[in-house]
């Protein structure tokens, strides 16, 4: 009988579902998902961002667009405060972020988390078929493959962290760690962003769980195998770059072109969050100017930070930091015709974030620890390559690996932070358009789609559907 190929379903599990468009603010991941489930139909499975009272309460929707069905459920208050706001955010976004200081660790969120698990696993169950290709989502639903085993889902199942894997010395802080480990060995297959990710789960495998490791990412416990590889995530380079040649991404570039009037615009596009370094940043602009006095009046920068889990102390905390240093900077150093830092809370539509990219002379993304970092690669699909600005880029950004010809700097020191700025503002037409076009390249030549069918081929295997 000759194997005949039939593509299978793609069902996608995440936190959030959608949207399909590209028009959405979520960046590489819908736009890559969005992709594939177009292609080949399937459905996608989350989260519907609303909450119930109760769990008799809480209702099922779902969307159909096209081939694909977007299904998402209610959660209860209680999930959405132990799970979503607490373990995911309070404990396992802060460890896996390598800031063990922010990580709470409270075994009445972990019952939540691994109930919510376990209730969108029961819920999903009937929705699919052992044909299908399940691919799940990032910290949110680490012992979700785990849970659709329990319940006898015999297919193919992958699963891709969006964020950092710490080493096992930070992992280990996790009071649930070996049962959260070993419930992802339940998948297929393990994708990471970086090798430096992989790396850290393979040695948590072998050396905590005494686990083997083999060829080609194959890691061994007991009965079960399990493929562990880096998949670093891209954009949709050509969509994006589109977008920076819109009308819409145009005005906004000459409106930035026209405040800087002859200033060097230095941007940054991050999410109101601990992990980007934001504080850090505008120490290192502050040390610029400290340093450089011939930089006054002659630069500026603008943070765009969307307010991102408001409800956190830790999220809270950062934003009253930040504000109150931008305005310390901007009370040291501002003349009446020139506020050296602004910074914006607001969103943008994805068109005017791309004009906005094209128009500054710098970007600075200096997390302090990302896991990919999207915004670095649409910064540099955005530029105008016979005029390109300057990407400085931390080195514990996950898009580092990739993007070599950034100013890399390390986003704890201000100083070096200031001399990758004195380095960026000075450089020459030349050295700016050599280092584009390498990155350009990085970026073009791996997509978001890229990611996906890349991901997808390893997880189909090479099992084909008989005809
Ligand atoms: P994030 O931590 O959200 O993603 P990032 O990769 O930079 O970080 O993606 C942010 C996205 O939001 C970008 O597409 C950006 O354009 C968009 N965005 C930011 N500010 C915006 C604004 N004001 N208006 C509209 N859009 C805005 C997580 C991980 C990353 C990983 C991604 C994908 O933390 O490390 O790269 O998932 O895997």
């Amino acid at each position: 009988m000759s194997a005949v190929e039939r593509e299978r379903r793609l069902v996608v599990v995440s936190n959030r579902v959608g949207p399909l468009d590209d028009e959405g603010k979520a960046g590489g991941l819908a736009v890559g998902l969005a992709d594939a489930l177009r292609r080949r139909g399937g459905l996608w499975f989350g989260w519907s961002g609303d909450t119930a009272e109760n769990a008799a309460a809480a209702k099922e929707k779902t969307e159909i667009v096209g081939d694909t069905a977007l299904v998402t459920i209610d959660m209860t208050e209680e999930e959405l405060n132990g799970f979503y706001l607490g373990y995911a955010n309070r404990t396992l976004w802060p460890l896996l972020h390598y800031r063990l200081d922010l990580a709470e660790f409270d075994r009445g969120s972990e019952a939540i988390y691994r109930g919510v698990n376990a209730r969108f696993a029961e819920r999903l169950m009937p929705l699919i078929d052992a044909d299908d290709l399940v691919w799940v989502h990032d910290y949110h639903f680490f012992f979700f493959g785990a849970e659709l085993r329990r319940l006898g889902f015999s297919g193919r199942l992958g699963y891709f962290l969006h964020i950092p894997f710490p080493p096992p010395e930070i992992v280990s802080a996790l009071p649930a760690a070996h049962d959260l480990v070993s419930a992802m060995l339940a998948f297929d297959v393990l994708g990471f962003q970086t090798e430096t990710d992989r790396a850290n789960f393979a040695a948590f495998v072998t050396r905590e769980l005494g686990g083997e490791a083999g060829e080609d990412g194959l890691l061994t416990l007991d009965d079960r195998e399990v493929v562990a590889r880096a998949f670093p995530i891209g954009i949709d380079a050509e969509g994006f770059e589109r977008f920076a040649l819109s009308p819409e991404a145009g005005e906004h570039e000459e409106m930035l072109r026209d405040i800087a009037r002859d200033r060097v615009q230095i941007v940054g596009v991050d999410r109101m969050d601990y992990s980007k370094g934001l504080v850090e940043r505008l120490r290192g602009f502050g040390r610029l100017l400290e340093e450089h006095p011939d930089t006054h009046g002659r630069v500026q920068f603008l943070q765009i930070a969307p307010l991102s889990r408001a409800e956190l102390e830790a999220y809270a905390a950062l934003r009253r930091e930040l504000e109150e240093l931008a305005g310390h900077i901007n009370g040291r150093f501002a003349t009446l015709d020139w506020t050296p830092v602004t910074i914006m809370t607001r969103p943008f539509t994805r068109r005017a974030l791309a004009g906005i990219y094209r128009g500054a002379r710098v970007c600075l993304v200096t997390p302090l620890r990302d896991g990919m970092n999207l915004v670095a690669k649409e910064f540099v699909a955005a530029q105008d390559p016979g005029d390109p600005g300057v990407l400085v880029l931390s080195r514990f950004a996950g898009a580092r690996a990739e993007l070599g010809e950034a100013l890399i700097v390390n986003p704890h020191s201000a100083d070096d932070l200031a001399k990758a700025l004195r380095t960026a503002i000075a450089m020459e037409p030349d050295e700016r358009r050599r280092r584009h076009a390498a990155l350009r390249d990085a970026v073009f030549n791996n997509t978001a789609a890229d990611w996906c069918e890349t991901f997808l081929a390893v997880l189909e295997d090479d099992l084909k559907l008989p005809a």
